[in-house]
C-alpha cells in the first residue's frame, strides 16, 4: 500500500495551489459578488484540480482503448491530453502501420495458416480492429511498465505493445475461439498468463460443419504466455464468456458467462433467470495439461471445463452479468448485473471451498447491493469504496463493499454512499491504478457512449465523452469532458514512474531485426551506406536519413521491380522523426530516431516520383526529398 500520509500531504498542496489559483482569478477578474464566487469562477474552481498548466507534466499515464477504431491512446492525467496513438489493429497513415514490412509481418505472424491463405486474395492483412480492453503486465499485484495487451473483438486477436518503444511487437490470432472479449493478465505472481475470452460460440473447428446446431457451439476461454504469445491452454466453457478479471493470489480467474442457455437469439439467450460468474482454477487446469487430461485442438490443449467439470465452478449470477473487477484489497470480485439493478460480491477466500464442494457455488456470494440501472463496470479507490457505472440511469454509484456486506448479513445499512451524474450512458470506468493494489483513490474516468448535447454539434455522428471525476473528496466531482472519436471502450491510468519509455531506438532492436540481417547479407552497412541493390527483378534500396538530407537524392529502377526501400534515421536527437513518402504510390511511412525502417513495392508506374519527407524534422524539411526514376518496361 501507498504511505497515505505522503499522499495527503500532496493532495492537501494540489489543493491549496488549485484554490489559490481560482482566486487569483477571481480576483483579477472581479467576479466574487460579496464574497462568493459567480458560477463561472465556482466552475474554474472546481476544474482547477484537473489543471495542468502549459509546460507542466501529467502525472499519470493514461492507456486508452479506441474501439472500432482499432488502436490504443495514450493520454496524460489529470489534464485528459491526447498524447499519443498506437496503431494496433487498424492502418495507420502517419507511421505506415499496416505499410512497413516491420509492421505487415508483425500482422500476420501469428494468424492462423487458414487466415493468411484468406488475406493472401485479400489485401494481406486485416484491415480493421474491435479493440476494448487494454490492460498492462503486473509483477507481485501491480504494474511493472513491460507490456500492455489488446484484444481484438471483431478478428480474434490479441496483441502485445512493448512499453520501452510504445509499439506493437506480437500479435496472436487465438486458435479455436470466435470474438476475444473479456482479457487480462495475471497479477501474481506476474504476468504469467494474459487470460482472454472467446465471446461467441462456434463449432471448433469453425470449418463448415455443424452450422444449424448450435448444441455443437461452443465458447472458450484462453491462458496466452504473456512472455512467448504462445497459447499455453484453453479451457471449453457452458455458456458465452463476456467480461474476466484475476485475482491477486494467482490462484483462480473469473469470467461472467451470459447465454447459459445456449440460445442463438436475443430471445433464446435472455431466456433463463440467471447466468454465471465461471471460476477456473488455474492450478488444477495446469495439472490436466500436465497429465494429459485434454484434447488437442489446432495444436493446443483444450481441457473440458464445461458445467460439472473438476476444473472450473458456475456460480449462479442474474441474468446476463457483464463486468468483472477484483477489488484492491485482493479478497474481493464484484460481478456486474447489467439486466439486474444488482452487483454480486464474490469473496476469493471463499473458493476454494466451493471447489471443494464444501459449500455450494452460491456461497461465496457474500454481497448483493442494489444499486441502479445498468450495473456495467466497476472501479475502486483502494479505500473499501466502489465505483460502478449504471448504464440506463448515467450515473455513477460510488458503494461501500463492507457496508454491503453487513446488509447483506441483515444489518440496517446504506451501503450507497453517493451517485453522480455523467452525460451520457456510461460503459466502463477506471480509477487510477485500481486495478493493481496501488489503488490510489485519486481519480476516477467514466467512459460514456453518449455525448448528445453536451459539444457544439459535428453532423449526426458525434463524439464519446469520457468524464473526469475527482474522488479525493467527501463528494465525487465532474472536473473535465473529454470528447474522443470512436469508441473509446476502456482504459487504465497508470502512475507516471510505473512506465520508462526510450528516447530513442536501440540499434539492436528486434522489431527490425529483418532488415538488419538483409542489409548485413547485401553487404550493406545501414549506418553508413546508401546505395541500390539490384537482385533479378527485386531492387533493394538503403539509405539514410539526417536532417534534411536522405542518403540518396536519387534512385532508377525498372516498370515491374518489386523495390524495397529501408531508410536508417542517423539522427540521435530526441524527437527527431523522419518519413518517407513515395508520391502516388501509396506509401509512407514514420523512421524514429535511431530506427529502420522498410517498405515493399511493385514499381508499376513509370516516371519520375518524387519521395519526401512527411515528419517535419528541419527548417529545410520541406526539401528533404528525391526523386524515384521509373523507366518505363519499353525502354
Ligand atoms: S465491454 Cu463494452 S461497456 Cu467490451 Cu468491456 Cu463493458
Ligand atoms: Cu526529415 Cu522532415
Amino acid at each position: 500500500m501507498n504511505d497515505s500520509t505522503k499522499r495527503q500531504d500532496k493532495l492537501s498542496r494540489r489543493e491549496l495551489i488549485g484554490r489559490s489559483a481560482a482566486a487569483a482569478v477571481a480576483g483579477a477578474a472581479g467576479v466574487t459578488v460579496g464574497g462568493t464566487l459567480t458560477p463561472r469562477a465556482a466552475r474554474a474552481a472546481a476544474d482547477s484540480s484537473a489543471n495542468v498548466g502549459p509546460g507542466d507534466l501529467d502525472e499519470y499515464y493514461g492507456f486508452w482503448s479506441s474501439g472500432q477504431t482499432g488502436e490504443v491512446r495514450i493520454l496524460g492525467l489529470p489534464s485528459m491530453r491526447e498524447l499519443m496513438r498506437i496503431p494496433v489493429f487498424n492502418r495507420c497513415s502517419a507511421t505506415g502501420w499496416g505499410m512497413t514490412n516491420e509492421s505487415r509481418k508483425i500482422l500476420t505472424e501469428g494468424l492462423l495458416p487458414e487466415t493468411r491463405e484468406y488475406l493472401a486474395s485479400n489485401g494481406g492483412v486485416w484491415m480493421n480492429g474491435d479493440a476494448h480492453h487494454p490492460h498492462m503486465s503486473f509483477t507481485d499485484g501491480t504494474y511493472d511498465g513491460r507490456y500492455l495487451w489488446i484484444n481484438d473483438k471483431a478478428n480474434t486477436r490479441v496483441a502485445r505493445i512493448r512499453c520501452d518503444v510504445m509499439k506493437v511487437d506480437k500479435i496472436i490470432e487465438i486458435p479455436n475461439a470466435a470474438d476475444i472479449h473479456g482479457m487480462r493478465p495475471q497479477k501474481y505472481p506476474r504476468t504469467g498468463y494474459v487470460f482472454a475470452n472467446g465471446e461467441h460460440r462456434v463449432p471448433i473447428p469453425n470449418d463448415g460443419r455443424d452450422l444449424d446446431d448450435p448444441t455443437k457451439y461452443h465458447s472458450v476461454f484462453t491462458a496466452i504466455d504473456g512472455d512467448t504469445m504462445k497459447i499455453a491452454w484453453q479451457v471449453l466453457v457452458s455458456g458465452n464468456l463476456d467480461n474476466c478479471d484475476a485475482d491477486y493470489q494467482g490462484l483462480y480467474a473469473f469470467s461472467t458467462c451470459y447465454n447459459s442457455e445456449e440460445g442463438v437469439t436475443l430471445a433464446e439467450m435472455t431466456r433463463a433467470e440467471q447466468d454465471h460468474c465461471v471460476i477456473f482454477d488455474i492450478k488444477a487446469i495446469e495439472g490436466a495439461v500436465a497429465a494429459g487430461d485434454f484434447k488437442e485442438m489446432s495444436g493446443v490443449p483444450v481441457v473440458d471445463g464445461r458445467k460439472g467439470s473438476r476444473y472450473t465452478r458456475y456460480v449462479p449470477i442474474s441474468n446476463s452479468p457483464h463486468g468483472c473487477n477484483t477489488a484492491p484489497d485482493g479478497k474481493y470480485v464484484v460481478i456486474n448485473g447489467k439486466l439486474s439493478p444488482t452487483v454480486s460480491v464474490i469473496d476469493v477466500r471463499k473458493v476454494p471451498d466451493v471447489f471443494a464442494d464444501r459449500i455450494e457455488p452460491r456461497g461465496c456470494i457474500v454481497a448483493e447491493p442494489e444499486l441502479g440501472l445498468g450495473p456495467l463496470h466497476t472501479a475502486f479507490d483502494g479505500k473499501g469504496n466502489a465505483f460502478t457505472t449504471l448504464f440506463l440511469d448515467s450515473q455513477v454509484a460510488k458503494w461501500n463493499v463492507d457496508a454491503a456486506i453487513r446488509k447483506f448479513n441483515g444489518e440496517n445499512v446504506d451501503p450507497v454512499l453517493e451517485k453522480v451524474d455523467v452525460q451520457y450512458q456510461p460503459g466502463h470506468n477506471h480509477t487510477s491504478m485500481g486495478e493493481t493494489k496501488e489503488a490510489d483513490g485519486r481519480w476516477l474516468v467514466s467512459l460514456n457512449k453518449f455525448s448528445k448535447d453536451r459539444f457544439i454539434n459535428v453532423g449526426p455522428l458525434k463524439p464519446e465523452n469520457e468524464q473526469l471525476i475527482d474522488i479525493t473528496g467527501e463528494r465525487m466531482k465532474v472536473v473535465h469532458d473529454g470528447p474522443t472519436f470512436a469508441e473509446p471502450h476502456d482504459c487504465i491510468i497508470v502512475r507516471a514512474d510505473k512506465v520508462n519509455p526510450s528516447k530513442v531506438w536501440r540499434r539492436d532492436d528486434p522489431i527490425f531485426a529483418d532488415a538488419v540481417a538483409q542489409a548485413k547479407a547485401d553487404g550493406v552497412t545501414l549506418e553508413k551506406d546508401a546505395k541500390v541493390v539490384r537482385d533479378g527483378d527485386k531492387v533493394r534500396v538503403y539509405m539514410w536519413s539526417l536532417a534534411p538530407n536522405f542518403g540518396l537524392t536519387d534512385f532508377r529502377v525498372k516498370q515491374g521491380d518489386e523495390v524495397t526501400v529501408y531508410v536508417t534515421n542517423l539522427d540521435q536527437v530526441d524527437d527527431l522523426t523522419h518519413g518517407l513518402t513515395i508520391a502516388n504510390y501509396g506509401v509512407a511511412m514514420e523512421i524514429g530516431p535511431q530506427a529502420t525502417a522498410s517498405v515493399t513495392f511493385k514499381a508499376d508506374r513509370p516516371g519520375v516520383h518524387w519521395y519526401y519527407c512527411q515528419w517535419f524534422c528541419h527548417a529545410l524539411h520541406m526539401e528533404m526529398r528525391g526523386r524515384m526514376l521509373v523507366e518505363p518496361k519499353s525502354a
